[in-house]
Formats: structure tokens, C-alpha cells, sequence
């Protein structure tokens, strides 16, 4: 018999909850169970679009609000056709974050509505699984200074984790709140889990539509 495809797992969460360590471990951790996965980013900063978000999040080039916005949703459907080839050979996809970073942060800044920040990005491959990795402010602060990037001071953090509240309400997607303020092996325990259990049921399921 055909094996199933892949599952599309989504790692969201605020700056410093461990989303990349997240992941780095539960693609280990599927694979030394047998399973085919890889992990993915975005932004992916390797393509050329890649690279203009790179800067500008360097803060070595200014790019006006609503381009820098299409340039990473661009950088998402640049890598879809790969990713749903992925999918269809059976290997699931660990993602460190997607269109929810993609409309959080911009509908942080002034002027941006949620609706507006969605519509570039509806239609991607809808993840199966997308997991929120909650951490209170205090707990981030106390993991230590912001780094120098753009977006990363508090204030702007707290504006994106709102937005990512207003998202979460939405039950067209499969959205799992981890507590991340534990430690790294008992946030993994959780994460393996919801991921193992979501690859399992969606094996036989076509890939789905995001915000469609
Ligand atoms: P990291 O590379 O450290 O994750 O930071 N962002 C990300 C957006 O503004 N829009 C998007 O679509 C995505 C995926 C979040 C990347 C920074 O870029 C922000 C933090």
C-alpha cells in the first residue's frame, strides 16, 4: 500500500518561547522514531527574496510597510511548490514560523487590518497542526535582553502577541496552546505528542487551503 503524505506542523509563538529549539528537537525526534521530517523557517533568508527580508530585518535597508509585508509572503509561496512535494512523498514538515508571524507582526503596526494581512497569504498549504508556544512576558525578560534585530523590543512584542490572540480565535485552524515558560524536555513531551498523533490522522487526508 502508498504511504500517506506528510504532516505540515507550525511552531508559532512570541520572540525567545523556543521555537527553533522546538523544532531542531522534534525533527530529531521523529526521525529517530522512523519518520521522514524536515525542518523549514521563515523567513527562509537563502532565496533572493529571502535576502531583502534579511536586510531589512538587519536594519541595513528600510523597506516601505506593505512591500516588506508581500516579501514575506512571497517567500512563502516561493518554497510551496517544494513543500507540497515534500508532503506528497510522506515527509511531514516542522515549520519555525508561517503566515500567522507573517499577519501578527504586520498588523502590529499602525494602520494594518487583519483582513488585509491575510489575503496574500490564503491559499498556502494549510498546516495541520500549528502549536503556540505561550511564555508571559516576564518569563521572556527573564530569559534575557532582546537581541538587535527589528520587531524585537517589548512593546512591539506585546503588539504581536495580541495579534496572535485575535488569530487564535479562529477555529478553522488547528491551533494547540503549549505552555513554553517549562523546561525543554517538558515542552518537547507535549509537542512530540500533538505532532505524533497529528501525522498519524491526517496520513490519508488531501493537504488543505489556509484562510479559504
Ligand atoms: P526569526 O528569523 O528570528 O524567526 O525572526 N516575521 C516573520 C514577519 O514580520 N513576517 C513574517 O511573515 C515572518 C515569517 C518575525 C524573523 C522576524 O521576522 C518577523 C521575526
Amino acid at each position: 500500500m502508498k504511504c500517506g503524505r506528510g504532516a505540515l506542523v507550525v511552531l508559532e509563538g512570541v520572540d525567545r518561547a523556543g521555537k527553533t529549539t522546538q523544532c531542531k528537537e522534534l525533527v530529531r525526534e521523529l526521525q529517530r522514531s522512523g519518520r521522514a521530517a524536515e525542518m523549514m523557517r521563515f523567513p527562509d533568508r537563502t532565496t533572493m527574496i529571502g535576502q531583502l527580508i534579511s536586510s531589512y530585518l538587519e536594519k541595513k535597508s528600510d523597506l516601505e510597510d506593505h512591500t516588506v509585508h508581500l516579501l514575506f509572503s512571497a517567500n512563502r509561496w516561493e518554497l510551496v511548490p517544494e513543500m507540497k512535494q515534500k508532503l506528497e512523498k510522506g515527509i511531514s514538515l516542522v515549520v519555525d514560523r508561517y503566515a500567522f508571524s507573517g499577519v501578527a507582526f504586520t498588523s502590529a503596526k499602525p494602520g494594518f487590518g487583519l483582513e488585509w494581512c491575510k489575503s496574500p497569504d490564503v491559499g498556502l498549504p494549510k498546516p495541520d497542526l500549528v502549536m503556540f508556544l505561550q511564555l508571559p512576558p516576564s518569563v521572556a525578560a527573564a530569559r534575557g535582553e532582546f537581541g538587535t534585530e527589528r520587531y524585537e523590543t517589548s512593546v512591539f512584542q506585546q503588539a504581536v502577541q495580541s495579534k496572535f490572540d485575535q488569530l487564535m480565535e479562529d477555529p478553522t485552524v488547528n491551533w494547540q496552546v503549549i505552555d513554553a515558560a517549562r523546561s525543554v524536555e517538558e515542552v518537547h513531551k507535549d509537542i512530540k505528542q500533538f505532532a505524533m498523533n497529528t501525522i498519524n490522522a491526517v496520513e490519508k487526508q488531501p493537504i488543505g487551503d489556509l484562510w479559504k
